[in-house]
């Protein structure tokens, strides 16, 4: 049954792509079964990809940057996926990329697959279940694979343990000038884009990047990671295209980095299936309201630690 669909996802078949995804997202026991089977498929499969994120404020441009990016990826013969990620929601909202997608180019073609909706994170580990989506797009066959983030404030340092390399974007005369831009996201981030490099806010956006390039480039190295962009216009993408585009074959750096990733996203992993396995056990009920009964006497600290005393032996 899972072989029949990672048949299918091999020739690309879109419903078969939807099922695999379906199946890891489920918390159904049958399905796990399933979703098991089919990540010890993906597993023995190599693939040569490159996990692209893209974080920044709303509205400062991302989903239209990575449909004209995206779109050049396809001209040169690529494949692109497209998913929205907020890790810091346990409920992520279909809507944002569903509504308006502002991927009109990208959801024309056919070499792209635009995740509808993105990560249900029923039973936690959104982060664990992404990885998992990103392996199943890669298995059928998408090389360039990119999270949108939609989460605001803290997912940036979450998406970046999913991903080959972090993009953070900054929109011109946003009011998030530079000193505002939190120190962790700016240590985390890999390339900067400055969005809306167009009419009026040419000027101001060739400014911004000079800015940024005084902050994030190394004074000893020659390399630039700052960019200078415009969705509208399609200006400033051939730099981005051939920087990722050289990312993508350097295989060795980006396995030995996911081999980083994969270790702390493995502690997600127990530490997330421990608590649903705690919480979904019967034979806990009566423990927990033996605790529970306590809280009039002890302090929550003090229950718990209890609590961990009795369930794990020393
Ligand atoms: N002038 C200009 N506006 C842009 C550009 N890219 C995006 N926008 C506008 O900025 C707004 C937000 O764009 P969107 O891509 O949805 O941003 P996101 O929320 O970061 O995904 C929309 O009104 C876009 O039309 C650009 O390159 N130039
Ligand atoms: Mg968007």
């Amino acid at each position: 049954m899972t072989s029949d669909i990672c048949e299918r996802m091999k020739k690309g078949e879109r419903r078969a792509i939807a099922k695999a995804i379906t199946l890891l997202e489920s918390t159904l026991e049958a399905d796990k079964r399933k979703s098991l089977e089919l990540l010890e498929q993906f597993g023995k499969t190599k693939v040569k990809s490159l996990r692209i994120g893209v974080c920044g404020s709303p509205g400062v441009g991302k989903s239209s940057f990575i449909d004209v990016l995206g779109t050049s990826f396809i001209e040169s013969g690529h494949q692109v996926a497209v998913l929205a990620v907020d890790p810091t929601s346990p409920i992520s909202g279909g809507s944002i990329l569903g509504d308006k997608t502002r991927m009109d180019q990208l959801a024309n073609a056919p070499q792209a697959y635009i995740r509808p909706s993105p990560g249900g994170g029923v039973g936690g580990g959104v982060t664990v279940n992404t990885q998992e989506v990103i392996q199943a797009l890669e298995f059928a066959g998408f090389d360039f694979v990119i999270l949108e983030t939609i989460g605001i404030g803290q997912s940036e340092t979450e998406v970046a343990t999913l991903v080959d390399t972090l993009l953070f974007l900054h929109q011109p005369e946003s009011g998030d000038d530079l000193q505002a831009i939190k120190k962790g996201i700016i240590e985390v981030s890999d390339l900067f884009v400055v969005t809306k490099a167009d009419g009026m806010l040419k000027t101001a956006a060739e400014f911004a990047a000079q800015q940024l390039r005084s902050v994030v480039n190394d004074p000893h190295q020659k390399i630039d990671r700052v960019f200078c962009i415009s969705s509208t216009e399609k200006t400033g993408f051939q730099a981005v295209h051939d920087n990722l585009v050289g990312l993508l074959a350097n295989q060795t750096a980006i396995k030995s980095k996911r081999t980083q990733q994969e270790k702390s996203l493995l502690l997600t992993r127990i530490a997330n299936d421990f608590r649903s396995k705690l919480i979904n056990d019967p034979t806990m009920k009566p423990l927990f309201k033996k605790y529970e009964d306590k809280l009039s006497k002890t302090s929550i600290r003090q229950t718990s630690e209890e609590f961990l005393k009795a369930i794990i032996k020393p």
